[in-house]
């Protein structure tokens, strides 16, 4: 039942390399430095940010978890809408621990649809592939590995059906409001009308909880944002002393902003195979964006991309949504 669709290895590695690369000169070469959040997640990254997700502090999974568990036929509706055959994509499935409760109800109903995750980790797709066969045997699936947008192509070439997107876990958070705003307009560019998006969206709530979700007394964040220095140390032959580097976490109520920055605790001169990039004690390199919504702001964002804000579903505390979209 499974079929993936996949790009060369040796040619794909390459080219990704030379793209961190770029993009890491890139952004260490401006007068603001930054790097990207997209990078984070190497073998060592995979596995702070499970470890994130089990720190008292960081509630956003559990949060969208309990929706999955606990509003599974809400979902579906969501889903199955005016009951028409369709598609089910998801961009960013991961692991797929909160999908999988979906599937499962999908499946039990005995509603007949393909499931196509789409990620950039192919290794990550694998697994899916393998416990997904065995744990919902009678599940389609179809995975593609690489970029959300071709892979969103590929799969919207694959079937005639009306489409339904997955994007869960706050991955839109990633982005800044206006990024957010461009890949709204992008997905819905990319689909016609009735296909529908069900997107999880974390809420402002108090200050404190946010920032001590990104801020874990621990410190496994800071290791996860420090990780990334080692990442480039070890992939692109670099010298980044972990030691002279703190992790900072800001979260400012009005924007919604929830930024993670790492502090240069020295006058330092780094070098990145033959580039030397200088650093001011102080001065700091912008690593991430978890950007916060509230209901309101969620609905809004649906309208100026071109959706139609249908129905949502949100944890008992309030925390996080998972909101439907129609094209
Ligand atoms: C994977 C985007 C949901 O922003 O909350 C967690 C990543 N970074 N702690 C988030 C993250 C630091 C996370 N998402």
């Amino acid at each position: 039942f499974t079929e993936s669709y996949m790009v060369p290895q040796a040619a794909q590695k390459k080219s990704a390399l030379e793209e961190f690369r770029r993009d890491v000169l890139e952004g260490l070469n401006g007068s603001v430095k930054k790097l990207q959040s997209k990078y984070f997640y190497d073998k060592e990254g995979d596995r702070l940010f499970q470890q994130i997700m089990n720190c008292p502090e960081y509630y956003v999974t559990n949060c969208e978890l309990e929706i999955f568990q606990q509003q599974t036929e809400l979902l579906a509706r969501m889903v199955i809408a005016d009951g028409s055959a369709f598609d089910l994509i998801e961009l960013g499935a991961g692991d797929a621990t909160k999908s999988q409760y979906l599937l499962q109800h999908l499946i039990n109903a005995e509603v007949p649809f393909t499931y196509m995750p789409i990620d950039i980790s192919g290794n990550i797709l694998s697994e899916l592939e393998e416990r997904l066969s065995s744990e919902i045997p009678a599940l389609r699936v179809r995975s593609l590995e690489g970029d959300y947008f071709e892979m969103l192509q590929k799969a919207v070439a694959f079937t005639l059906k009306r489409k339904v997107v997955l994007l869960l876990g706050a991955n839109i958070g990633n982005m800044a409001p206006q990024d957010a705003l461009e890949f709204a307009r992008r997905l819905r560019a990319g689909l016609q009308p009735g296909d529908r998006v069900v997107i999880g969206v974390d809420l402002k709530k108090h200050p404190r909880v946010i920032r001590e979700a990104y801020d874990d007394r621990e410190g496994i964040t800071a290791r996860f944002n420090l990780n990334l220095l080692a990442r480039i140390n070890r992939e692109l032959k670099a010298d980044f002393d972990i030691a002279q580097f703190e992790h900072y976490q800001h979260y400012d109520p009005d924007s919604g902003a929830c930024k993670s920055y790492l502090v240069s605790l020295c006058n330092q001169v780094i070098t990145i195979g033959k580039k030397e990039i200088p650093f001011a004690k102080d001065e700091t390199i912008y690593m991430e964006i978890s950007q916060k919504y509230t209901l309101n702001e969620v609905a809004m964002l649906a309208a100026d991309s071109g959706f139609i804000p249908v129905s949502h579903c949100t944890d008992s505390k309030g925390w996080f949504v998972d909101a439907c979209w129609v094209a």
